[in-house]
């Protein structure tokens, strides 16, 4: 009886509409409303036997018991072994189907078995037998192998010293290095938590556009305290450097890679990191690109600075990640100068030179994380140098946190695009995962999203990109929609219309996006410094690849960037196979059309739209589905937390508001080129040209 008054309690305490802060992300373990559903759950988890007493086990076997406790309302008993039935047994034992951290999970003998070779693998399998009872799968002959594709799953933290986080829209850094080491905030572990469930097992905390401060004992010991928080979690800690830190700290009169000193001071700095964190992961390197300093200060190659880090770590088993994400401003002299190919000329002559320990990590286009880009060229061009995935979970170019832009999708895209390197099916995934080139590491890294907002992402919705990062690092081969339907599930609701609704919405959220900012290939044309709102007038910059006219070259007869062998050759730096798809313009796929070419106003496109205006009916109907979206998310009012839903309301109406201003902007601007009419259907912005330029003066003042 006692029993039955507190599970009516616990379903009466979930059913009431509590305000949900968002805080518990994807983990919020409430109880399953139906009896019948939790009780079916309930004949098959009776306890949790545990023959082993390493850390990372100790937590697995910590989060599905208070997991269950939550979902089921019971309090399920860890033991040692069990000799009965209708139980979850961890087993850590060899089994030749799994890698390091892979996992199964079985019916055995009555028994739900996580079998693992490692305690990691056991903390994963935790994890995806928790979803499987959060989503409302059946346990009963559950039978799931699975193994995570690539090695290093990491996110990297642009958060500064300060406090604050380069292209960060949460609030502040989660991590407060003026309390630390002593001061441990709980959220250190939830974040731990919430990385472990998604497969995450590395993160580096500092911006790549690095302060030394990391470099001393001062603050090593801050983040030794991190990494204390997150080692039972799986997760390794890596730093990023300042290259020119030996020289800062003054160990060193200069930081050139090739000097005897600058290699010893590495050496001792790098003894000293694992004295004090002895799992440290490595270095994540910015060198040479934006302003920070490098190896070619002292007429000396990426190689060579890579390679320099590599030796310190040799005795360890940490490696050097180092960005290729550079660009020289081109020659004015150059005809052919173009952002679009400087990191592959930099990076692809060295493959081979680099050490055993050196990743080298591209973003997944070549320009810098617009909201469509054709991947980068040097996925494929480097057979001998393990190539890294960079992904910006952080919406930079994709409306901060006040548009709901679901990230799956252009991560599929990139990882889906074949290379061609080695015939057909050479995608960018199987460079990334190491198959297609038979690479000894593997990473894949997402630029963090994650602030002091009480609910990590700023906009509730973003949890989502977070969450489908992990999900994909792990199984690339996953789909946008099954993430996102799971996402939905352990976040939102459990309702099958509002799932399928919210789904939707997250599934077409990106494309709606690009129509409304970069439609036809567009790209890189938002406000300059802050990559705020439209700026498509924008012709001259501190750097021309910094000004938007650099991107879109629109002129009285058409617009578009022309990259194939009449243009700046960029086209040419892929496979004779993808040059084929983007070639010819009458061939070229829509969505990349004026990356590639120059096209005339008045040209037909395949959908009988003239060029004009299929771009003035892609910023509209870009408006259109925003205003849908809006529509589709009062559907499910009834069945979402108060609190989440008058939010995510809330931010769609400022979207709504903000695609109004890149329609009126980019509609109106590049009307002075056209000199064609917006076409009939469509109603005439409300606002001046001159109106809405102000708008972007206003947001770039001081
Ligand atoms: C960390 C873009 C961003 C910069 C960022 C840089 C990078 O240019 O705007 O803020 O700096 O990429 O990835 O290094």
């Amino acid at each position: 009886m006692f029993k039955k008054i507190i599970c009516l309690l616990l379903l009466f305490l979930s059913i009431k509409t509590f305000a949900d802060d968002g805080y518990r992300l994807w983990l919020k373990y409430d109880l399953i409303k139906n009896q019948k559903e939790r009780e079916s759950y309930a004949r098959i988890t009776k306890f949790i036997a545990v023959n082993s007493q390493l850390e990372i086990v100790k937590t697995a076997s910590i989060e599905l018991q208070s997991g269950l406790k939550g979902l089921l309302g019971k309090t399920v008993p860890v033991i040692a072994s069990s000799k009965s039935t209708g139980g979850i047994v961890f087993q850590l034992s060899l089994n030749k189907d799994l890698n390091e951290e892979g996992y199964s999970i079985t019916s055995q003998n009555g028994n739900i078995v996580i079998n693992a070779n490692t305690e990691k693998g056991i903390l994963y399998g935790t994890f995806e037998l928790l979803r499987s009872i959060q989503t409302g799968k059946s346990l009963s002959n559950i039978s799931i192998v699975s193994n995570p594709k690539i090695q290093y799953r990491m996110l990297n933290h642009w958060d500064n010293p300060l406090g604050t986080i380069e292209r960060g829209y949460a609030g502040s850094s989660l991590w407060k290095w003026y309390e630390l080491p002593e001061n441990i905030d709980p959220r250190y572990k939830d974040y731990a938590r919430a990385n472990a469930s998604i497969g995450i097992n590395a993160t580096v905390v500092n911006n790549v556009n690095a302060s030394a401060r990391f470099m001393t004992k001062e603050y090593l010991l801050k983040v030794k305290a991190l990494a204390d928080v997150f080692r039972p979690y799986g997760i390794k800690v890596f730093l990023s450097i300042n290259f020119a830190a030996p020289k800062i700290l003054k160990g060193t009169k200069t930081s050139d890679p090739l000097d005897p000193q600058v290699r010893a001071w590495w050496q001792a700095k790098t003894n000293e990191i694992y004295s004090i964190i002895p799992d440290f992961g490595g270095y994540l390197v910015k060198a040479n690109s934006e302003g920070e300093p490098g190896p070619q200060d002292f007429g000396r190659t990426h190689a060579d600075g890579a390679n320099m880090l590599a030796e310190a770590l040799k005795p360890y088993t940490g490696v050097v990640i180092w960005r290729a994400f550079v660009y020289k401003p081109s020659s004015k002299d150059d005809p052919k100068g173009d952002r679009y190919k400087e990191a592959y000329n930099d990076f692809k002559p060295l493959d081979g030179q680099f050490d055993k320990k050196v990743i080298v990590q591209v973003k997944n286009g070549p320009i810098d994380f617009q909201p469509r880009e054709p991947f980068h060229p040097l996925f494929g061009a480097m057979p001998k140098t393990p190539l890294a995935m960079e992904f910006q979970i952080t919406q930079e170019y994709l409306g901060f946190t006040t548009n709901l832009v679901y990230l799956a999708p252009l991560f599929k895209e990139c990882l889906e695009s074949d290379t061609y390197v080695n015939g057909k099916g050479s995608t960018v995934a199987k460079v990334v995962d190491g198959s297609l080139h038979d690479y000894h590491l593997t990473a894949i890294a997402g630029v963090a999203n994650t602030g002091s907002d009480r609910n990590w992402t700023g906009h509730f919705m973003s949890q989502a990109n977070w969450y489908a990062f992990g999900r994909l690092a792990w199984n690339h081969e996953l789909s946008s929609e099954q993430i996102a339907d799971e996402w939905v599930k352990m976040t939102l609701s459990h309702e099958p219309k509002t799932v399928k609704t919210i789904t939707k919405i997250l599934t077409e959220s990106r494309e709606n996006y690009v129509n409304f900012t970069t439609p036809l290939g567009l790209h890189h044309i938002m406000g300059q410094g802050i990559h705020f709102g439209p700026e498509p007038w924008l012709m001259k910059s501190d750097r021309p690849d910094w000004a938007s006219a650099y991107y879109h070259r629109a002129d009285t007869l058409g617009i578009g960037c022309d990259r194939t062998k009449k243009g700046s050759e960029a086209l040419l730096l892929y496979t004779q196979e993808v040059q084929n798809q983007w070639n010819d313009p009458a061939k070229t796929p829509l969505p990349y059309l004026l990356w590639f070419h120059h096209v005339g106003w008045k040209t037909k496109l395949s959908t009988g739209n003239t060029l004009w205006d299929e771009l003035c009916t892609r910023y509209y109907t870009g408006l259109q589905s925003v205003k849908d979206m809006r529509k589709e998310w009062n559907s499910v009012k009834p069945n979402i937390d108060k609190e989440i839903f008058e939010d995510v309301a809330g931010r769609l109406a400022v979207q709504e508001r903000e695609a109004i201003w890149w329609r009126d902007a980019c509609v109106l601007y590049f009307r002075q080129y056209s000199k064609m009419p917006i076409p009939a259907q469509f109603p005439k912005p409300e606002r001046s040209l001159e109106e809405v330029t102000k708008l972007v003066e206003i947001y770039q003042l001081r």
